[in-house]
Order: structure tokens, then sequence, then C-alpha cells
């Protein structure tokens, strides 16, 4: 079992669809453990993006996920790693594609709506930036999604 830290980011939650993007991770099956509505500091985002510091877009990205709320959450299931990835759909915005969260309602590389760590390394580094232990709630489930 894994976990995973995926985020609506700004645009998202600005647009009305943090519903949406949280619907579509409990319909494929996987388990919500932790959420909350946050704005997250310039030490956090820097941290969180701290792969891309040396990009071009760097101060842009950082400017961008600190201008609002944006909705942090951690989930769990088997794969959810490389699964939520193809859910969310790849990042430049001409090559995501219909049935994913970015090919259907992001029309900007800029603003592609969600975040979803992108390895076991990340997943972990970035829940621990966004959450304390004790925020992931354990329980388990009295019937698994694909029964
Ligand atoms: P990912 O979000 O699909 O993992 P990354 O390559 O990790 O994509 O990039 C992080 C974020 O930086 C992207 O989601 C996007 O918002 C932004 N980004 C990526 N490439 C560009 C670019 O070329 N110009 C502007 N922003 C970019
Ligand atoms: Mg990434």
């Amino acid at each position: 079992m894994e976990r995973t830290f995926i985020m609506v980011k700004p645009d998202g939650v600005q647009r009305g669809l943090i519903g949406e993007i949280v619907s579509r991770f409990e319909r494929k099956g996987f388990k919500l453990v932790a959420g909350k509505v946050m704005i997250i500091s310039r030490k956090q985002a820097e941290f969180h993006y701290a792969e891309h510091s040396e990009k071009p877009f760097f101060g842009e990205l950082v400017d961008f996920i600190t201008s609002g709320p944006v909705f942090a959450m951690v989930w769990e299931g088997d794969d959810i790693i490389s699964l939520s990835r193809l859910m969310i759909g790849k990042t430049k915005v001409a090559d995501a594609q219909p049935g994913t969260i970015r090919g259907d309602y992001a029309s900007h590389t800029n603003f592609n709506l969600v975040h979803g760590s992108d390895s076991p390394e990340s997943a972990a580094r970035e829940i621990g930036n966004m959450f304390e232990e004790s925020d992931a709630v354990q329980f388990e489930r009295a019937i698994e999604p694909w029964i």
C-alpha cells in the first residue's frame, strides 16, 4: 500500500473543482486519509518545488502556488503514485489526454489544477512538508471498493 500527496492548486480551488477532483480519486477506489484547505508559505512552496529551483519558471511557480488557498491531501492505495499521475494527466497541457483531470479541465500548463507526487521519495517529502504525522487518520474500510 502506498501513500501520495495530491494538491488541488489555487486555480482548481478558485474554479470550484475540489469536489470534482476528490470525486475522481474516490470513485477510483483510493482512500483519503488527510485533507485540508490551506495557504502554503513561500518556504513550503520552495521546498515543495525544490527540484525546479534552477528553472526559469521557478519564481512564477512559487508566486502562483502561494497566491491563494490550495486543498492538500494524502491518499492511499496500491500503486497510487503511478495511477494518480495517470489520472492527473501530462504536465504540458498539449499532451494531457482527454479523460485525465488536466486533459478535461486545464487549458494552460501554468494553471494545470492539480499536483501529484512522482515517486515514493517525493511523496514522503511532500507529505512531511504539509502535514503532521497525526493528521493522517488510520482506519480500516468496512468494504473495499474493488469487491
Ligand atoms: P508535474 O506537476 O506534472 O509533476 P513538473 O515538471 O514537476 O510537473 O512541474 C511542476 C509544475 O511546474 C507543473 O505542474 C506546472 O504547473 C509548472 N511548469 C512545468 N513546466 C512549466 C513551464 O515550462 N512553464 C511554466 N510552468 C511550468
Ligand atoms: Mg512534479
